[in-house]
Formats: C-alpha cells, structure tokens, sequence
C-alpha cells in the first residue's frame, strides 16, 4: 500500500481530462487500493485518480462514519439526475482549507464498473450525491472553485500560489 501525492490547486495536472479504463486488471486494483490508502490517510470521503496525477477514470468514496462501505467506480457515468438543487459546502483534498457553497443535483443514478469488471448502477442522494458530483468533475478537470465568482476563486488562488512558493523555497 502506498500513499500518494495529493495535487495541490492550482496545479495544471488537476487539468487533465482523465481516460476510459478500457482493462481492469491487476494494475487498476493497485491503483484503487493506493487511492483508498490515500484517501482515508488525508481524512477525505471521496478521490479521483486525478488527484494522484493518474489520468484514468477511477474514483473511490466512502461517505461512511467508520470507513466500512468503500465504493469503487470505474469509468462512471451519470445516466439520471434530479432537477432539484442543493446548496452544501464543500472541501477538497485539492484546495485544503477551502470551503465554499456549490450547487448540486439532490439525486443521482450513476453506472460504473467495479474493480472486479462488474457493470453497476447506484442511486445516490445526500452526501454521497453530492461526492460522486464532485468526483466525476475532477475526471473532467473540474474543480469546486470553478463554481465561485470569478473574485473569490482569483482570491483562493493566489492563496494557494503564495503558499506553492513559499514551499518552493523551503525544499
Ligand atoms: O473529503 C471531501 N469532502 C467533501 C465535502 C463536501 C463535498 C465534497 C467533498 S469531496 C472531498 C474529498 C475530495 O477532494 N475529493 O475529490
Ligand atoms: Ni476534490
């Protein structure tokens, strides 16, 4: 098991438009394990693969208290969404620190495949809609803060570029 590298905004890598598994094998568990490892190591509730600078599109989320009910989605697609919206606050492991409110469908059904190949459809609300929302946006190259004025996402951004810096310098 490995923890891997979390990208940090606004790295240009959260960018990237993350491709179609086309086999799950070996490899693409490994890949879901080092997520799962990561995730729950950084305290988060969901992760896509491009958070780890891997451009596939792999997500795992556990909404659970105890981390007992991992989910694994591979290639998700969302096939139904309520048109109601819901306004929550949201974090990400990306933007650490950064909370802000964003708009999102109060019901989904995605289909995905599971690490054993296995073709799934899952009707999500609450927390867990609102996660899988999240997360296929990441496999797109989107970010929570592509939703917020153009004011405050250039505020967290020059934010975050101050603190790459003065990173940058102590290494
Ligand atoms: O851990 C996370 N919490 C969270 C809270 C509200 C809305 C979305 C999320 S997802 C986030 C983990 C993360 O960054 N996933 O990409
Ligand atoms: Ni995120």
């Amino acid at each position: 098991m490995t923890i891997l590298n979390v990208l940090r905004y606004p790295d240009e890598r959260l960018r990237t438009v993350a491709a179609e598994v086309t086999d799950i094998n070996d490899d693409t568990r490994k890949i879901i394990t080092d997520m799962f490892a990561t995730m729950y190591e950084e305290n988060g509730v969901g992760l896509a693969a491009t958070q780890v600078n891997i451009h596939q599109r792999i997500v795992v989320i556990d909404v659970s208290e105890d981390k007992e009910n991992p989910l694994v989605f591979i290639n998700p697609v969302i096939t139904a969404q309520n048109d109601e919206l819901m306004i929550n606050e949201e974090g990400c492991l990306s933007v650490p620190g950064c909370y802000a409110k964003v708009d999102r469908h109060t019901q989904v059904t995605v289909s995905a495949f599971d690490q054993d190949g296995k073709p799934f459809s899952l009707d999500a609300d609450e927390l867990l809609a609102i996660c899988v929302q999240h997360e296929l946006d990441h496999l797109k190259g989107v970010l929570f803060v592509d939703y917020l004025s153009p004011l405050k996402r250039q505020r967290i951004k020059t934010k975050f570029e101050k603190e790459a810096k003065a990173n940058a310098r102590v290494y």
